[in-house]
C-alpha cells in the first residue's frame, strides 16, 4: 500500500489543489491532504475552517483523507509512513520555490517530493489570488469547491476586508 501526502497551506483549497491531489491519488494507493502551516503567509482561514473545507472538498475521492500537519512536514510524513510528497508546478516560479523545500524535506526525511505540471487550465488559480479577488468584491466561486467562496467572504468581513 503506497501513501503520498499532498501538503499545503489550504488558505483556501482551490480547483488547483484538488486537481493535484487527484492526480496524486491516480499514482498512490492512499493521499492524506497534510493541512500545514506556511510560517512565511498570514492566513486568512484559521486551522479548523482550512481542514473542514478540504474534507469537504475530497469527501467523494476514495483512499483521500485530510489532516493537519502539526509541525514539520518531514515528521510528519515520516510518521504517516508516506513513500512521496506531490506538490502541483504551476511555473516558473513555482520551482524555485518548491525545489529548496523538496530537497530539505529529502534532507530530514529521506521521503522524495514527486512533482505534477499544474493543468493549464487551473494554472491562474493561486489561494492568494482567490482571496484578492474576494475582498475586492469579484467572483471566485469558479475557482474553488462548492462552499469555499462562502468561507472566505465570510472571514474577509470579520477580518476588516
Ligand atoms: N495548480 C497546480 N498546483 C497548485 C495550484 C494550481 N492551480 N495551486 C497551488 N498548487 C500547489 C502549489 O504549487 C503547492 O505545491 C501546493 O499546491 C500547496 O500550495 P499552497 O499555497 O496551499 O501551500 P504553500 O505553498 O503555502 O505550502 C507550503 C507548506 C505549508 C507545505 C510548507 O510551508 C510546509 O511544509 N510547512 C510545514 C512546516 C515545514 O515543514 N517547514 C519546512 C519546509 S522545508
Amino acid at each position: 500500500m503506497s501513501l503520498a501526502v499532498c501538503p499545503g497551506s489550504f488558505d483556501p483549497i482551490t480547483l488547483g489543489h484538488l486537481d493535484v491531489v487527484r492526480r496524486a491519488r491516480s499514482m498512490f494507493d492512499e493521499v492524506v491532504v497534510g493541512v500545514a502551516v506556511n510560517s512565511s503567509k498570514r492566513a486568512l482561514l484559521d486551522l479548523d475552517t482550512r481542514v473542514a473545507l478540504a474534507q469537504k472538498a475530497v469527501a467523494d475521492l476514495p483512499g483521500v483523507r485530510v489532516e493537519v500537519v502539526p509541525g514539520l512536514l518531514a515528521d510528519f510524513v515520516t510518521q504517516v509512513g508516506a513513500v512521496a510528497v506531490v506538490k502541483g508546478l504551476r511555473g516558473a516560479a513555482d520551482v524555485d520555490a518548491e525545489t529548496p523545500m523538496a530537497l530539505m524535506n529529502r534532507h530530514l526525511s529521506g521521503v522524495e517530493t514527486v512533482f505534477v505540471p499544474g493543468d493549464s487550465a487551473l494554472a491562474h488559480i493561486a489561494s492568494s489570488l482567490v482571496k484578492d479577488v474576494a475582498r475586492f468584491g469579484g467572483p471566485i466561486d469558479d475557482l474553488v469547491p462548492p462552499g469555499v467562496g462562502d468561507a472566505v467572504r465570510a472571514a474577509l468581513t470579520t477580518d476588516g476586508g
